[in-house]
């Protein structure tokens, strides 16, 4: 940058002068429409951020900057997401607290965000480990667990609300989401202990104990998640994973399966987001049908079908391995076949059972009876079936289902047709359109119909009736770890209670050894004297997941600071729903659809106005890392330029891309950044060494990771701000350039000089002319609709386009300068503050009036000419905008002016430069 623009002294002035006087400080009832702009907040890893974890937070600081111009209360707080496994594995390696290791990379994260220049409002700073933050985790799980669900009424109610019914009427007129309900009266009801009672609510609460299968390693004694188990092993030391049946804590979400799909349609969210939501919400509309066995009399199977129309050509019957009558329905011949079979299949998770291919089975020696042909069909088990399913049992139709064609072939199985294409189709033919053939009372019939008259027939013979599946399953809620919230249930005779309000937090203890205890318990279990209380109650000892604290944040942002309730409602009623959430789209199943049930849930209990949290959703794309390689010739120390490899076998060297520049290799450094490198040999091309380049994640393991710290250093960091929102639109993934930037780095030196004269300070009162009028308000239209579309990069094309005219128009007044520091001041905040400030202002740009467009100026039809002669401007001419050299030359002659000035003479040359000047030479 220029001399006399020192980005790394005004970046820091004027980020002081924000922190120092709380510039971005949301209030509550400012008399000014509210705006909240939200990012999904950062989870502080040990490595600290590079420049592509900042690209949401830049686009989303634009937004909040550009509103607050726009005149609104912008609500723009950060946090630390910051219970999770990384810290708690640093506390198992190193004996050490895990918060010690989070609260030193949290103020890392936030230096690195403070010089970035991000409009956040610190003074809402939340940290999820914090307990006057998880105080409120653990009370809205308490509410949980004091709440069931009402679907007359379609919404979480008070437990107490049921209790009083129970008293009531018993069950008459209990329609809830439960894991079982019992039909009682109300007489039963009032006969039943204290104990009782309890048991039974306990099928009711939206928070519950159940049991399940997890993945638990004896080895390293604990239970794993899906993603750290490979292949049947742990992914950390490779030992043995079996799944085994443990009592977890869950959270009733399948309640809400209705509602969290049918609001997807209200929000402004991507619709790959929406979509995905909806895949995993999964309703499907189908029918349950019994199977009664050929051999046991008044036994029967339920399979869950969604096409009870091809009932006629299902020719066997599946189910899962782990299905509760698989042994009880095996003969005694099948007995061993099947026991290994299913031996072998449940020590496969769930993803690895569905790859295990559709042709592995074992047939159970036993048939069960078609419910209208009375047919005898053989059931198998096999790995497709997943028993989370439905009801863990298929009809198999192989003639109109893939999976069930391909087990059928590979095991002989009859496959009849009984859907008509219509065509020529191959099977098997799975779209549910044609007319059903080979079906007794359904023939001739279209597949909705033969749908609807089945479902009638089933319903009628008392063998099936109409049912609605949702994959969705209840989210389950404990880990046994110790980095996370404590669930705050004791356990009095066995029974769970919630601890009330004034006994939270729950402080999580400290405890001498952070290892997995080995039994399978979290290190809390160790801590007798806090897991056993004096009265003989106990103490729940296993922590709540990563995802519980970010599942209510926006709210806590609120209202940071209140201790005696999670959200004051006058504050929640202010500011209302995030109008702008930005974050990855990896959390669509994850923290964007709890995010949805707590909040839906919080409304549901009267807390809140919204039942949606986020108005609006922006998925960033990644910015990727550009990977310098280098290429060694297989098994020598010998590395060879990249333009001089020929048939050489080479394997890649990935260089660290701070060695690299323009793909060239600084030998001299890489050999003192490596031992293996110091006596390698490097085999030059023009004197040169050139590495090969690679775009991929940015990780530091590929040694191509940019941090944030080196560009603001060198370039600042508006120029980082800038040139990440040109690399283009944000929700693209694009690689990282470290060449690409200079392109900015001129730009802002451009914006800067065009406010100065050879260092000094030239901004002018004249008039504007219609050129730089027109440019101006060009600008301010394009990057207004823009920001508004959310296209931030063409909001700097215009701003660069806008910046060469008025260089060509030597625009040095006042009356453009000055707007367009407005234009400037969400991308480039600093340079925009300080050239404020130079035009004479005492505050903040930030809250300055957002430029209005006036059509007018843009509408202009003329613009003026300076006319020369003879390299003497003469006069001004009036040309329309659209006027060619043609046209100029025409205007010109037929002048007066010209007339006067040429005396006589014919025009020699004759120069028009558009928007600018028109230049004459006479013929003397
Ligand atoms: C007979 C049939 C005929 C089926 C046909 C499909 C096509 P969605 O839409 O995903 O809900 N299914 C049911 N339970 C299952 C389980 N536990 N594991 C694996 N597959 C299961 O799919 C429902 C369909 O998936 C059901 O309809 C059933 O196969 C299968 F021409 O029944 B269908």
């Amino acid at each position: 940058m220029d001399d006399e623009y020192n980005h790394q002294q005004v970046e820091r002035k004027w980020q002081a002068y924000w922190r120092e006087n709380q510039v971005f400080k949301a209030v509550e009832n400012s008399g000014k429409p509210k705006y909240y702009v939200l990012d999904m907040f950062p989870y502080p890893s040990g490595a600290g951020l590079h420049v592509g974890h900042p690209l949401g937070y830049i686009a989303s600081d634009i937004i909040a900057r550009y509103r607050r111009h726009l005149g609104f209360e912008v609500l723009h707080p950060m946090g630390f997401d910051a219970f999770g496994l990384p810290a708690e594995q640093f506390a198992i390696d190193t004996g050490n607290h895990p918060a010690t290791f989070t609260d030193a990379n949290i103020s890392r994260y936030r230096n690195q965000l403070e010089a970035i220049g991000f409009s956040f409002d610190w003074s809402r700073e939340v940290k999820t480990s914090d307990p006057g933050y998880y105080k409120w985790t653990q009370w809205i799980f308490t509410l949980l667990f004091n709440s069931w669900y009402n679907k007359k009424a379609d919404q979480a109610e008070p437990i107490e609300a049921l209790v009083q019914h129970l008293a009531n009427h018993g069950t008459e007129g209990v329609f809830a989401a439960a894991s079982h309900c019992e039909s009682i009266t109300a007489d039963q009801w009032a006969s039943f202990n204290e104990r009782q009672k309890q048991e039974y609510l306990l099928s009711f609460r939206l928070a519950y104990q159940a049991s399940t299968e997890v993945n638990w390693c004896p080895a390293l004694g604990t239970v794993l998640s899906n993603d750290e188990v490979k292949d049947g092993l742990s992914e950390r030391g490779g030992h043995p994973v079996v799944r085994q049946e443990m009592k977890q804590w869950f959270l009733r979400i399948t309640a809400y399966s209705d509602r969290l799909l049918n609001a997807l349609d209200t929000l402004d969210w991507p619709n790959s987001i929406k979509e995905i939501q909806r895949n995993w919400i999964g309703k499907s509309t189908g029918a349950v049908i019994s199977f009664d066995l050929a051999e046991k009399n008044g036994a029967s199977i339920k399979v869950f079908s969604t096409r009870p129309d091809t009932i006629f050509g299902c020719t066997f019957i599946v189910l899962a391995a782990d299905h509760p009558l698989a042994m009880e329905i095996t003969t005694a011949e099948r007995r061993g076949a099947v026991e290994e079979y299913i031996s072998n299949s449940l020590i496969k998770s769930t993803v690895q059972r569905q790859a295990a291919g559709e042709s592995a089975g074992v047939f159970t020696g036993s048939f069960a009876l078609h419910p209208f042909t009375s047919q005898r069909l053989p059931i198998f088990l096999a790995d497709y079936v997943l028993k989370e399913y439905g009801t863990g049992a298929i009809m198999a139709v192989p003639a109109h289902d893939e999976r069930d064609y391909r087990f059928a072939a590979a095991n002989n199985l009859p496959i009849p047709k009984v859907v008509d294409s219509g065509g020529d189709l191959p099977l098997p033919y799975e779209a549910k359109e044609g007319k059903l053939i080979n079906s007794s009372f359904l023939d001739g019939f279209s597949v909705p119909e033969a749908i609807t008259k089945t479902i009638a027939e089933l319903e009628k013979r008392g063998v099936g009736q109409k049912k609605i599946n949702y994959r969705l399953k209840d989210a389950n809620f404990g880990r046994q770890r110790y980095w996370g919230e404590p669930i705050p249930i004791i356990f009095h005779n066995q029974l769970p209670q919630a601890l009330p309000l004034e006994q939270l937090p729950l402080v999580l203890p400290d405890v001498e050894s952070y290892k997995p205890t080995g039994t399978g318990k979290s290190p809390l279990a160790g801590i007798e004297e806090w897991v056993n209380l004096p009265n003989g109650d106990n103490r729940e000892t296993d922590t709540m997941p990563g995802w519980a604290g970010s599942s209510w944040y926006w709210l806590r942002f609120m209202d940071p600071q209140n201790s005696t309730q999670f959200c004051s409602p006058q504050k929640e009623k202010y500011w209302g729903q995030v109008d702008i959430y930005i974050g990855g789209p990896e959390h669509a199943t994850g923290h964007l659809l709890y995010s949805r049930f707590w909040a839906n849930f919080l409304y549901d209990r009267c807390l809140t106005s919204h039942a949606e949290p986020f108005k609006k959703l922006i998925n960033q794309g990644m910015i990727q890392g550009r990977s310098s390689i280098a290429h060694r010739i297989k098994g020598t120390d010998t590395f060879i330029s990249a333009g001089l490899i020929k048939n050489e076998e080479t394997t890649p060297y990935r260089m660290d891309v701070s060695l690299v520049k323009n793909d060239r290799l600084d030998i001299e450094s890489a050999r003192k950044w490596r031992a293996d490198l110091a006596q390698a040999e490097f085999v030059l091309e023009n004197g040169e060494f050139i590495c090969t380049a690679e775009v991929e994640k940015m990780s530091k393991s590929k040694y191509n990771v940019i941090n944030p710290e080196a560009v603001i250093d060198r370039q600042g960091a508006d120029v980082l701000r800038m040139y990440e929102m040109f690399l283009g639109p944000v929700e693209a993934s694009k690689p990282w350039s470290t060449e690409g930037i200079d392109g900015t780095t001129r730009f802002a030196r451009k914006f800067w000089s065009l406010f100065h004269n050879g260092g000094a300070w030239n901004v002018s009162d004249r008039k504007a002319s219609n050129q730089e009028l027109r440019a101006l308000h060009t600008a301010i239209k394009k990057i207004s609709e823009d920001i508004d579309r959310f296209s931030l990069n063409t909001c700097i094309s215009q701003l660069m386009i806008c910046i060469n005219e008025l260089r060509e128009l030597k625009c040095n007044a006042r009356e453009i300068l000055e707007p367009l520091v407005i234009l400037l001041s969400p991308f480039a905040p600093h340079m925009a503050e300080e050239l404020w400030q130079k035009l004479g202002h005492q505050s903040s740009i930030s809250t300055a009036a957002w430029p209005e467009f006036k059509p007018e100026m843009v509408a202009v039809s003329n613009l003026t000419y300076p006319v020369s002669i003879g390299g003497k401007v003469r006069f001004q001419l009036a040309l329309p905008v659209e006027a060619d050299e043609t046209a100029a030359k025409d205007a010109v002659l037929g002048s007066a002016d010209f007339e006067k000035w040429a005396d006589g003479k014919s025009i020699n040359r004759f120069v028009f430069v558009p928007k600018r000047m028109i230049n004459v030479v006479l013929s003397s």
